[in-house]
């Protein structure tokens, strides 16, 4: 098998811990000596052992790892976090050669691990092939701020809602289930004051478990102005109101209050960068949509297209502030029941 090969079993490996790992990201590794697997192993969840030590503690007596080859998808650490340094882990067993399938671009860790490795005379191979792996915690080091999808459900016609004030149905089963699956790996769902009180969204994961559930944001004028009896306030998922005036109500546990900025996506993502949240998903309404789109800041877009015309009265699915086009490449057309799901990436 080709390095290559290996480190796509490490990549199947490294998915297992989908959901769990947050602020970690998914990684997964393959041990193997004289074209045999010994070990294969993941990080499961935020806070347990690495890839590389799940890996190592497969096998019967750790003196196989002697002289073998790890393939592991992302750079070994060199720092103390939560578990010791993996890098100098694999220097101790006696590993021969590391085949690493991306550079970790955490400052903490970044080049210092593959410098542990070759320090020790460990053979290291550096590609670029498991990036795909973890979207979101490359761009969040990358851009410092989280990667934002937009996501919308269309009729054929490229309307969101029947008529102002009215929620529309459009989608099917299956289209529903996959935004659902696509919740699961998002860190904050973001949607604007009229969708939270037209839509009654509820804005959480049903049929997938995540350790860490996915904030849920709102944008309000005034927190205290809103009707506790939202749908949202009806589960104990945590909460976050941004909102424009003061509160001076008590909240639930769950429910936090950001107030007194004029939040504009620029500052949403800045606040949620500092929260250290690395990928947002904004989910309507029309007017947010359109917000987004000037500022410039939507870097996916997740288009579901249901077969019906609304016609006349109906809401764009883009609508208000003023914007420029924006540019994309389309990354995946699926069917999903009788709907259509079209996947597209910004335009760099
Ligand atoms: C690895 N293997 O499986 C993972 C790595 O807080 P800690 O100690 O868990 O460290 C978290 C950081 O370690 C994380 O931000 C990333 O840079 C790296 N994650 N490294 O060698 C792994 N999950
Ligand atoms: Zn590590």
């Amino acid at each position: 098998m080709t390095d290559q090969e290996y480190l796509a079993l490490a990549a199947d490996q490294a998915r297992q811990g989908a959901g769990q790992t947050w602020t970690n990201p998914l990684v997964g590794a393959v041990l193997v000596k004289d074209g045999r697997i010994l070990a294969r192993g993941y990080h499961h969840r935020f806070g347990q052992d690495h890839a590389e030590v799940n890996t190592l503690k497969q096998l019967n007596d750790v003196r196989q790892a002697r002289g073998a080859t790890m393939y592991v998808t992302l750079e070994p650490c060199s720092h103390y976090g939560k578990t010791p340094p993996c890098a100098r882990k694999l220097v101790a067993v006696g590993i021969r050669r590391v085949v690493i399938g991306q550079r970790d671009p955490n400052p903490l860790v970044s080049g210092k691990g593959i410098a542990i490795l070759r320090a020790a005379g460990i053979d290291v191979t550096v590609l670029a092939t498991t990036t795909d792996l973890n979207p979101a915690y490359n761009f969040f080091y990358h851009h410092h701020r989280p990667l934002v999808t937009l996501k919308m459900a269309i009729s054929a016609d490229g309307k969101l809602n029947a008529a102002t004030g009215t929620r529309t149905r459009l989608t099917g089963a299956e289209a529903n289930h996959d935004s659902q699956r696509f919740r699961a790996t998002q860190q904050a769902i973001l949607v604007g004051e009229r969708t939270l009180t037209i839509d009654q969204p509820a804005l959480t994961v049903r049929e997938t478990a995540v350790a860490v559930p996915p904030r849920r944001v709102v944008v309000v004028n005034s927190a205290d102005q809103i009707d506790r009896h939202n749908r949202l306030f009806r589960t104990s998922e945590p909460v976050w109101l941004l909102s424009r005036q003061p509160s001076h109500r008590s909240w639930p546990a769950n429910v936090t209050v950001v107030a007194g900025r004029r939040w504009t996506p620029a500052q949403i993502v800045r606040y949620l960068a500092q929260q250290g949240l690395q990928s947002l998903l904004v989910e309507g309404g029309s007017h947010l949509h359109a917000q987004f789109v000037a500022a410039g800041l939507v870097d996916r877009l997740i288009t579901y297209v249901a077969p019906v015309v609304l016609g006349g009265q109906a809401l764009p699915a883009v609508q208000g502030a003023a914007s420029q086009a924006l540019p994309l490449t389309l990354t995946q057309v699926q069917s999903l029941g009788t709907d259509v799901r079209l996947t597209f990436r910004r335009r760099v």
